[in-house]
C-alpha cells in the first residue's frame, strides 16, 4: 500500500511541473523558474583571465562571469556558483546537466553551434602565440608551427586553438594538451614546446603577470579568425537562453554592457556588430 502511495505521489509531482510548465507557455520557462528556485545558476568556466577567473577566496570574476550574473540578476536569478572544466569538456557537462551554462569565453563555432543554444555574442578575440624572446622559429601562423618539423605548439585539450593548428597540418603528436596558462607559459619558459597559443587577452595577460623579458606575444596569429563567444545553454533550455537574450541586449543598448566588458580589455562594439547567426555560419 505504501508502495502505491509514494508511486501516487512521485505522479502527482511530476503532473505539477508539468502543468507548471505549461501555464507559464512552455517547459523551458520551468528552467528559469527551477533556478529562481536554486538561488543560483551553475556556470561552467576555465579559469583563464580575463574570460574567468576564480580568486584564492573563491570568488568568481572575469568578463563572461561578470555578465552572466548581471543578466541573472536581472532576470530573478541572485547568483551564480562556477565549476572549473577543460574547455573539452563544458559541452559534454553541459548536456549531462553539470552546468546550467557555460560563460567561458567558448567561441561559436559550427559544430559548437549545433550542440548548445548560444546567447547573442559577448567576448570577441583573435588568436595569439607566446613564444620565446626573439620568435626563433619564426612563427606568424598555424602554418609555420607545421612546417617545422621539430616545432611543438601547446593548446587547451578541445579549445579552438588546438584544433586550428590540427587544421593547419600541425601533426597530433606536435600539438601537446596544456591544461592551464600557468603551465603554458611555463613550457614555454622552460622550453618544452616552442608556443603556447591561446585567445589574445588571456596571453597579454600572461605575458603582464609572468613579467619575464625573454617571451614574447605575437599578435594576432596571421590566417586564424576572430571569434567571438556567447553564453551557452542546453538545447533544451532556449526559452531561458532567450530570456537571457533579451536581458543582454538591453544591456547593450544602454552601455552596462560596455561597463562590464571593456576594463577587461573587451570590445563591447565588436560584439553588438555582429550576431549569433553570423559567428555560426563562419569560421
Ligand atoms: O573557445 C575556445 O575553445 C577557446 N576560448 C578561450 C577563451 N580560451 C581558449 C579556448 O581554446
Amino acid at each position: 500500500m505504501k508502495k502505491l502511495a509514494f508511486l501516487t505521489g512521485i505522479a502527482g509531482l511530476a503532473l505539477g511541473t508539468v502543468l507548471a510548465a505549461t501555464a507559464t507557455g512552455s517547459a523551458d520557462d520551468a528552467k528559469l523558474e527551477q533556478l529562481k528556485e536554486q538561488g543560483f545558476a551553475r556556470l561552467a568556466i576555465a579559469n583563464e583571465p580575463p574570460y574567468t577567473a576564480v580568486a584564492a577566496d573563491g570568488k568568481v570574476s572575469g568578463a563572461a562571469p561578470d555578465v552572466a550574473r548581471e543578466v541573472f540578476k536581472r532576470l530573478g536569478v541572485p547568483d551564480v556558483a562556477a565549476s572549473i572544466s577543460e574547455y573539452g569538456a563544458m559541452i559534454p557537462g553541459l548536456q549531462a546537466g553539470r552546468f546550467d551554462v557555460i560563460t567561458a569565453g567558448l567561441f561559436m563555432k559550427p559544430e559548437r553551434c549545433a550542440a548548445v543554444a548560444y546567447s547573442e555574442p559577448v567576448l570577441c578575440d583573435a588568436e595569439a602565440m607566446l613564444v620565446k624572446k626573439g620568435n626563433p622559429k619564426n612563427f606568424k601562423s598555424y602554418e609555420d608551427v607545421a612546417r617545422d618539423s621539430s616545432a611543438t605548439i601547446g593548446a587547451p585539450g578541445g579549445g579552438t586553438e588546438e584544433k586550428l593548428a590540427l587544421n593547419a597540418g600541425v601533426p597530433r603528436e606536435r600539438v601537446i594538451v596544456v591544461p592551464d596558462g600557468q603551465s603554458g607559459l611555463k613550457m614555454v619558459q622552460d622550453g618544452r614546446i616552442d608556443a603556447y597559443s591561446l585567445p589574445v587577452l588571456s596571453i597579454s595577460d600572461l605575458m603582464k603577470k609572468a613579467n619575464d623579458p625573454n617571451l614574447e606575444v605575437i599578435a594576432p596569429v596571421q590566417g586564424a579568425p576572430v571569434y567571438c563567444d556567447g553564453a551557452a545553454f542546453n538545447k533544451k533550455d532556449t526559452a531561458l537562453r532567450d530570456a537571457f537574450d533579451v536581458e543582454l541586449a538591453k544591456m547593450k543598448k544602454s552601455g552596462e554592457f560596455a561597463k562590464i566588458i571593456e576594463p577587461y580589455g573587451f570590445s563591447a562594439a565588436a560584439a553588438i556588430s555582429t550576431t549569433r547567426e553570423k559567428q555560426c555560419a563562419a569560421q
